[in-house]
Parts: C-alpha cells; structure tokens; sequence
C-alpha cells in the first residue's frame, strides 16, 4: 500500500533548556550539547539513507540551526526551507525566563505539570511589564504573522494545537500526498500537538508524552495521513527512554 515518510525532530538543548529555564517564544541560541545533538541527528538521519525536498521549521534560531546543522550533515543544504510562527515552541506565557524546578518548588510539582503538561490549561499570561515582553511582541520575524490579535500571551497544548493543526493541514499533508519528502525541525510542545494529532492521543495521555531533544523520530503514514506503525526514533530505544525521562524530571522540585 502506498505509504508517506515524514521526519521530524525537536532542536538540540539550548542553553535555556540546559539551564531548566521555561523558554516558549524566546529565542534561545544552541548550547554547545545541543549542537552536538544536532549533528549526530544528522549522522542518524545519513546512516538511516533519508532525504528531504523541503523541510519546515519554526521562526526560533535553536529550531533553525538544528534543521541547519541536519542538512550540512546530510549533504541537502540546497532544500527549500520554509519557515513558519505557527511552528514555534508553545508560548509559556508569565513562566518565560523562570526555573522548573524553582518553579515547582514554589508552586508545587503538581502545578508545574499541569503548566507543562495538561491539555488545556495555559500557564499564566505574559504580561505587558514582563522582562521578556518587548523582545518577543516587537520582534520583527513576527511581521508577517500572528496578527496582532492572535499574538499568544500564553499558550495551552490545546491553544498550540489550533495554530499548529493549520498550517500541517494545509501546507504539511499537500506536500506530503504530492510525494514530497519532509523534515519537519520544530519543538517539545508543537511537535507534541502533531504527535497527538497523527495518533489520536487522548487528552490525558497525552499528559505523559516528553519529546527528547535532537533525537529524530519517522512515522511512514498511510494515505488518509494516518501511522502506519508507532513512530520510530533514530537512537537506540534505552538512551530514547532515558532522555524523554530526564525531560519529565525537569518539572521536579529536586
Ligand atoms: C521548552 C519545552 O521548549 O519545555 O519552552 O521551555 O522544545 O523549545 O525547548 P523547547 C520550553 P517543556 O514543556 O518540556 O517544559
């Protein structure tokens, strides 16, 4: 049966993830692990034979530069790139620039994983006196969208999802039933809204679900966009388990 490969893959650590700091829409850089993750994504995706005609990715550097790196490893440097807001990472709202793990000390663990993890409850909004408010709202990548009535001010998965859906829809599954092979380098929390989106994840499930940095995963979908099998990460299944732990643990108070 005629079958579609997609890949994507969440951007190496940056230096706001190494520093367990809630990051969203700002624009963090690599770190020097997260450039390394990235190429060894590269590596993975060479050695598993995968090329792309396009690849998609967010208006943030550190999704950027990882999709960078990728197509300097793998030689397909001369791909159209297409880049889009509506890939962004989540917008995390008043928690921006503040620790998980403090975070959860003074709020509760509880708490923390409802801000990070439920469906459709968004953190508290960014408010117009926020350190990081300016930087985000009156940065000009985001002249030609959102619009100014739907800049995000915080965002739920769910809130995500109504932004992110769209643009898979519209300008993801065309390409994809055209034959197009895609990479698609984006983030934790708009990868995780595609994720529940191709496998039907429950809303509470969904809950349980932590996106490892810089290890790619593949479905092969059929021709109504639905998996053929479960997605498959490009890195041996305990160093998979170990990082999407470490991810779950960062919401700890420690
Ligand atoms: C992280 C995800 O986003 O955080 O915004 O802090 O994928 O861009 O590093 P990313 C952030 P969690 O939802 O895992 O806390």
């Amino acid at each position: 049966c005629e079958k579609f490969t997609v890949v994507m893959v969440r951007h190496g650590e940056s230096e706001w993830n190494q520093q367990n700091l809630f990051c969203g829409w700002y624009d963090a850089q690599l770190s020097e692990k997260g450039r390394k993750e990235a190429s060894a994504a590269g590596k993975a995706i060479k050695d598993a034979k995968l090329r792309f005609d396009v690849a998609h990715t967010s208006l943030l550097t550190r999704a950027q530069d990882t999709l960078q790196s990728i197509l300097e490893v793998t030689g397909q440097k001369d791909i159209c790139i297409q880049k889009t807001w509506r890939l962004n990472e989540r917008h995390y709202g008043g928690l921006t620039g503040l620790n998980k793990s403090e975070t959860a000390k003074k709020y509760g663990e509880e708490k923390v994983k409802i801000w990070r993890r439920s469906f459709d409850t968004p953190p508290p909004p960014m408010e117009q006196d926020h350190k990081y408010y300016e930087c985000i709202v009156k940065d000009p990548r985001y002249c030609d969208g959102p619009k100014p009535d739907e800049f995000p001010k915080s965002e739920s998965l769910k809130l995500t999802i109504e932004r992110t859906l769209p643009y898979w829809n519209d300008v993801i599954v065309p390409q994809i039933r055209q034959g197009r092979k895609l990479i698609i380098a984006a983030h934790g929390n708009s990868l995780r809204g595609i994720v529940k989106h191709l496998d039907q994840i429950s809303n509470e499930a969904i809950m349980e679900l932590n996106l490892p940095t810089g290890i790619p995963f593949v479905y092969e979908l059929d021709k109504c966009m639905l998996p053929l099998a479960p997605m498959k990460f490009l890195g041996d299944p305990e160093t998979v388990k170990k990082a999407m732990e470490s991810v779950a643990k960062q919401g700890k108070a420690k």
